[in-house]
Parts: structure tokens; sequence; C-alpha cells
């Protein structure tokens, strides 16, 4: 499947297990929002922050998990797309196993599931049939990432103990673009301003793949810079849960 990013350049990372401002109206200003952390995510807080953020405003909401227990049927329906971080520099388990699980999981007869303590992902085929699962996985959208801040949760939960240079960016960039065929190239410095060196090391092979940047922005300077190096979207995270006024200045 394909999206059109022609007219999306802010992205807003809505963590789940954390409090939500009790206004969400701010979300109107920003183009797509993905639902996802790295830390206490479950399946009850994900569908929770979905559904608040459909209600709330008129924007494609993604859902981003990091377990297969995160999803479930009713976190499919309301949300409008999974999108599954692949992560280069991370473990095994965040480049393959995790995704071959969750696949399997989608995959599992009925009678497998009878007594499932929450509405796991695999409920589709004991609820609507094995048509679900064709349904499912053209909603499923694959992002290579890449890990650049080590302190960060999500280098932690990915298994990152190295960060790439420009020069290997650039080549997962290429990658995801040539090799993979992932529509999405994420650039992550979750929890600090990177700059705009991988940004500009990773677009100059991109063309038909996303390319997004999200860490420590904070300003519309940030905002800028970091859409003017190639990126075709900027990803705010902690800004909208801290400080939602600060946040309508990472607007472009
Ligand atoms: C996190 O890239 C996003 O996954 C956004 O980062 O929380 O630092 O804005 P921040």
């Amino acid at each position: 499947m394909s999206i059109d990013w022609s007219g999306v350049s802010h992205v807003t990372k809505v963590d789940p297990a954390e409090d939500l401002p009790a206004d969400l109206s701010v979300l109107g200003h920003t183009d797509l929002v993905i639902v996802g952390g790295s830390d206490g995510v479950t399946e009850a807080n994900s569908l929770d922050a979905i559904e608040r953020i459909a209600e709330s405003c008129d924007v494609p909401v993604f859902q981003e998990p990091y377990s297969a227990s995160h999803v479930s049927s009713d976190t499919i329906d309301a949300a409008d797309f999974l999108s599954i971080p692949a992560v280069y520099n991370g473990d095994r388990a965040n480049f393959v196993a995790k995704h071959v699980e969750f696949f399997a999981e989608a995959g599992k007869k009925p009678e497998e599931l009878l007594g499932a303590s929450i509405p796991v992902v695999g409920d589709l085929i004991a609820s609507k049939g094995r048509e679900a699962v064709a349904d499912l996985t053209e909603n499923v959208l694959a992002e290579g990432y890449v890990v650049q801040n080590l302190d960060s949760k999500a280098a932690a939960e990915s298994g990152v103990d190295r960060t790439y240079s420009p020069d290997e960016v650039a080549g997962a960039a290429l990658a995801t673009e040539s090799f993979y065929d992932f529509p999405i190239f994420y650039v992550e410095y979750s929890g600090t301003y990177g700059g705009p060196e991988d940004v500009e090391a990773a677009a100059q092979y991109l063309e038909d793949t996303a390319l997004l940047y999200g860490g420590g922005i904070q300003s519309h300077e940030q905002t800028t810079e970091i859409l003017d190096a190639g990126a075709d979207a900027v990803v705010v995270g902690d800004c909208f849960h801290d400080d939602p006024a600060q946040f309508l200045d990472t607007i472009p």
C-alpha cells in the first residue's frame, strides 16, 4: 500500500503510556498522529489513545507497536494503519523476530486462541474469518529505523548499542528504498535534537520512501532546519505531552 506524503510535513507521536493533554484540539494542526511509545505500552492504553484522538480531530492515526501484544482487532479497526519499526542498528528481535511473531499471531487458528486473556491480533480469524488477515496486511507499513540516541528508551527497547555514522545512515536509507522496499525511513533521536546531518545523508538516496526525523523538536527553527535538510516530515513527541502551547511553535 502507499501513503501520499505530499501533504504531511508534521507528525505527532503520542505515547499512550503517558497522560494526554485534556484538550486534544492542538492535534488539528498536525498532519498525522502516531500512537506508540517505548515503555509501559499496552493494548488497552493504545486503544484508548487512538479512540480519543480519532474523536478529537480529523487526522490519520497510525499505531506503532513494539510488541504484538499491543495490537488487537479493536486497535486495527480504530487506527488507519499499523506502522511497525524494523531497527537496523538494533538486535535481531527488532529486525526479524518480532515481525515473525506478529504475523504468526495473526495467522493463528481460532482454537489456539481459546482462553486468551486479551483480544490478541489472532482473534481476527476467530471473529472475522481468514480474509481478515488479508485486510490486516494491507494496513501494515514497515518503517526502516535508525535509533541514534543511546540514552533513549527506544534504544533500550530495541537493543541498540551503537549509533550509525552518517555514511551508515545513508546506506540504511538506500537499503530501505532499493532493497527492503519499506515505505518509511525514520531517523530517531528520541529525547534529544540530533540536527540535520543524518537527514542530509539519508535524503540523497530517497525518492519514493518517506523520510521522517524525530527527536527533541521544540521550535519552528528546528522543524525548518530538518525539513530544509530533506526530511518529508518531523515527528514531535515529548513537546506535545509536556507543553501543548510550545508544541504549536513546531508546526511548519
Ligand atoms: C519519538 O521521534 C519521536 O519516537 C519524537 O521524539 O519525543 O524527542 O520529540 P521526541
